[in-house]
């Protein structure tokens, strides 16, 4: 194991599970001490932070909904307080509740949009102030998705969440630079996870989905660490602005 984050602090949303799970793990694994914020699994919090602490790194977890402002200055401030500085913030936290385009509920549509989009929004914002006001510069990564250039069926709600992150790493890459904050975004294909369990439960759509891929199988949230650290750490110095696709190959296989 190298140690690319050795001496950084990483912040991680939507961390008790899945990718962000292994993203806050994978940094500590790195040398980081990591800072999550959760939503609702407090067992699942602890472990991860248990996990952390049993790497030698310091962590600490702060519960909060990401679609409300208040939780991005709460995460922020306490996680500064208990770490002393934030180097590295990945916006991952992101729901997809599978469902039809034509009788999508309103209360659907704006729940996704406000989680995966304003909620990063919130939480992108917040990071960056907390960076500039340190003033030695810092590394933004949103989890973003293939989806962001591919449509889906019963996405639709969920893949504008995903543009729209992308692009706001593209527009912060602007803003920042002049601060030494370099953004960008990862773009996960299918990643066994909670957020597509029931989805992938349909046999034929995880064959089809699987078939697609020239590496042969679906991802792992273990997948994500390597390109997440890369993002985050000193060998990307001058990588701002980009969108990093790591799907086994998925998006470029047409025929
Ligand atoms: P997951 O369901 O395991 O993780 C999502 C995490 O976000 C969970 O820990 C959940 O508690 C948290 N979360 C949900 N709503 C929240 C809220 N309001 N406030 C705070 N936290 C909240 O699924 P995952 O696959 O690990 O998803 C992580 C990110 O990766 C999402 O943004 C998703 O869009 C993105 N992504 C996933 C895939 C995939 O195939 N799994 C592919 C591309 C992108
Ligand atoms: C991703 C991509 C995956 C899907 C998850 C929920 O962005 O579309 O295929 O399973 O979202």
């Amino acid at each position: 194991m190298t140690n690319l984050l050795e001496g950084k602090t990483l912040l991680v949303t939507g961390a008790s599970a899945g990718i962000g799970r292994a993203a806050a793990i994978g940094a500590a694994r790195h040398g980081a001490d990591v800072g999550i914020n959760y939503s609702r699994d407090d067992a699942g919090a602890e472990a991860v932070i248990a996990e952390i602490e049993s790497l030698g790194r310091r962590a600490i977890a702060v519960k909060g909904d990401v679609s409300d402002p208040a939780t991005a200055q709460d995460f922020i401030a306490r996680s500064t307080a208990e770490l002393g500085k934030v180097d590295i913030f990945v916006n991952n936290a992101g729901i997809c509740p599978f469902h039809a385009f034509l009788d999508m509920p309103v209360e659907t549509v704006d729940r996704t949009m406000r989680v995966n989009l304003h909620g990063a929004y919130y939480m992108v914002q917040a990071a960056a102030r907390q960076m500039v006001e340190q003033g030695h510069g810092g590394a933004i990564i949103a989890v973003s998705s293939i989806s962001a250039l591919v449509g889906g069926e019963f996405q639709t709600h969920y893949t504008p969440t995903k543009a729209g992150v992308h692009s706001l790493m593209q527009s912060a890459a602007i803003a920042l630079g002049k601060h030494g904050i370099r953004c960008n975004s990862l773009l996960p294909g299918t990643i066994l996870t909670d957020i597509n369990k029931d989805d992938l439960a349909d046999q034929d759509k995880r064959d089809r989905m699987t078939a697609r891929i020239p590496l042969g199988r679906l991802g792992d949230p273990e997948d994500m660490v390597g390109p997440i650290v890369f993002l985050a750490s000193d060998m990307a110095n001058y990588v701002t602005g980009a969108a990093l696709l790591v799907d086994g190959g998925a998006f470029v296989n047409l025929q």
